[in-house]
């Protein structure tokens, strides 16, 4: 399918007028001139409430936005990533990470094959698996029952899981211990079992491949600390180990019984797969039936995406905002600010699906991009940010547009703390978007030569996604929304979001210097400056015996 390059297309070039026109127009002028832009630039659907009032944006700049949308040919994208066709093309694949909260009825074929049934009999074997971990029916080696569920995995096998886990904390059967293992770091392991006791420990080893570096070297080093306290005895390695993997063989290799292995497929991508069997220590936490109010939440944003016109589309208009931002307005990055203590590692999360799927420079065709693409994403939970890195976005000189996300009602409800939270998202909106006069400063008797300093010149944009509360439905929702934004922001900026060349080389470069580091007297071959770390390592690596 022809698609003229981004920059040729009348809509492109329409907006770039329209931002030279609308200019530096102020949201104070914005809401002077429509004060019920408030009610009205809301989408109110699926029990998330998302305002974009609070956005530089006028109606023409969004019906501009949807057109681009339209000549981008999205509607056609989406039709094709949900019909399974093989839209990662550098990788030859389907991307069908919808087909994995689809219900029991529908029918999605990849190469001619329905894989609606695989996905559901993979779900059914997880929630047997999962119910006898949770009743204490799947015991240890030694006859104990399971206390400890540890993930082992890395990117798309860690971000997710942990993610999920820390969000629906409050849903997990408490009982049961939770740690999740991703760094080379041997830190990481040795702090995540140091208080464990191993006739009690489950592993999971996650990992799609089952041939990434840092995760097969935790699962030995976890296979050698189980062996090691139950008396070297390798058949322990059957009850203490499980895999969520596509690779039976290496799985068998490592010494795991693949009747205790948990499929998926390669239509699954690393970072859309917290919902695939990757998600089984999620499953473990939460139970099956949490998991799968999770998934239909999930199904539910799927559901809304496909169908929904692009104008009330909820993914669809995130991302034309963060393409206006990015594109037209010069800004570089998008914070995520959850006002939920919950989603501590929401931000974490999205870093990896929004930046690995669209950090790429590279079109469909081939061709250098000359327009920015993927922004940058981060965050923290508020309030905690609001006291750390909220002064650049108050005061400092870049533009940065904020997804501010609540819920009406806490989990954990204790005098006034809900309210004061609330307080809080909803001041740094107002605060941001209308900033203070100078005048008003110095109105309240602060000194000519202060009140610069504390004018807030406003005019700063956000998001507000608000939800009556935290659920597991409403998790997989939220995760879905921001899915399908990237997604429609690759369709736009013609990258494809769904491969990650630009992580080989540095695993290529670190396979040879750990040959490097190991071999006697190795020629080094790199720049100088490599080539002195490398020697500095070597030299002091056992000069000196570990503290205490
Ligand atoms: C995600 C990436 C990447 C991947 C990890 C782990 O989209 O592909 O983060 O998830 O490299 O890979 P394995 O699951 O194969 O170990």
């Amino acid at each position: 399918m022809y698609v003229p390059r981004l920059t040729e297309l009348p809509a492109w070039q329409q907006l770039l007028q329209h931002a030279a026109r609308l200019g530096s127009v102020h949201l104070c002028d914005l809401f002077d001139q429509d004060p019920g832009r408030g009610d009205r630039m809301v989408i109110d659907e699926l029990g998330l409430y998302v305002d974009y009032a609070k956005h530089r944006v006028t109606a023409e700049t969004l019906q501009l936005l949807v057109e681009l949308a339209e000549q981008s040919r999205l509607r056609l994208q989406i039709d094709a990533m949900f019909a399974g066709e093989k839209i990662n093309l550098t990788e030859n694949r389907a991307v069908l990470h919808t087909a994995l909260r689809a219900p029991r009825s529908a029918r999605i074929y990849v190469d001619g094959v329905d894989v609606v049934p695989e996905v559901h009999a993979v779900l059914d074997k997880m929630s047997v698996f999962a119910e006898r971990v949770r009743q204490g029916e799947w015991l240890g080696f030694t006859g104990r029952r399971i206390r400890n569920i540890v993930n082992i995995g890395i990117g798309g096998s860690d971000l997710g899981p942990v993610m999920a886990y820390e969000a629906l904390r409050y849903y997990s059967e408490r009982s049961l211990c939770f740690r999740f293992v991703s760094n080379v770091d041997g830190t990481d392991f040795a702090e995540a079992v140091v208080d464990l006791e191993p006739a009690e420990t489950l592993f999971v080893v996650a990992s799609k491949t089952f041939t990434t570096l840092e995760t097969m070297t935790n699962a030995h080093s976890a296979r050698r600390w189980l062996l090691a306290a139950l008396g070297g005895d390798e058949r322990a390695v059957a009850n203490h180990f499980v895999a969520v993997s596509t690779h039976a063989t290496a799985v068998a290799q490592f010494g795991i019984d693949t009747a205790n292995m948990f499929g998926f497929w390669d239509w699954v991508g690393g970072r859309y797969s917290m919902d695939s069997a990757i998600g089984l220590s999620t499953m473990i936490a939460i139970g099956p039936a949490h998991f799968r109010a999770m998934l239909a939440g999930f199904h539910a944003m799927d559901e809304h995406f496909r169908t929904a016109p692009f104008e009330r589309n909820m993914p669809v208009i995130l991302a034309l905002l963060a393409v206006w931002y990015n594109n037209f307005l010069g800004a570089e990055s998008i914070a995520v600010l959850p006002y939920d203590q919950y989603l501590k590692r929401f931000p974490a999360y999205l870093q990896q699906l929004t930046m690995e799927s669209n950090g790429k420079s590279i079109t469909l065709d081939g061709e250098p991009v000359n327009y920015p693409s993927g922004p940058i994403y981060w965050g923290e939970p508020g309030t905690n940010g609001q006291h750390s890195f909220y002064q650049l976005l108050h005061q400092g000189t870049r533009l940065v547009p904020c997804d501010f996300i609540g819920f009406c009602r806490s989990l954990n409800p204790a005098g006034s703390h809900h309210d004061l939270l609330m307080s809080n998202i909803f001041a740094q909106g107002e605060a941001l978007a209308f900033g203070k006069t100078t005048d008003a400063v110095r109105a309240e008797g602060t000194p000519d030569w202060l009140a610069p300093h504390r004018t807030f010149e406003g005019n700063r944009p956000s998001t507000t996604i608000l939800a009556d509360q935290l659920t597991p439905e409403i998790l997989g929702k939220l995760v879905a929304l921001y899915e399908h934004s990237v997604f429609v922001q690759g369709v736009i900026w013609q990258v494809n979001s769904f491969d990650q060349w630009g992580v080989e080389l540095g695993k290529v470069l670190a396979r040879q210097i750990t040959d490097e580091l190991s071999t006697a007297e190795p020629a080094l071959h790199h720049d100088s400056s490599t080539n002195a770390l490398i020697r500095r390592y070597r030299s002091r690596r056992s000069a000196a015996a570990n503290p205490a």
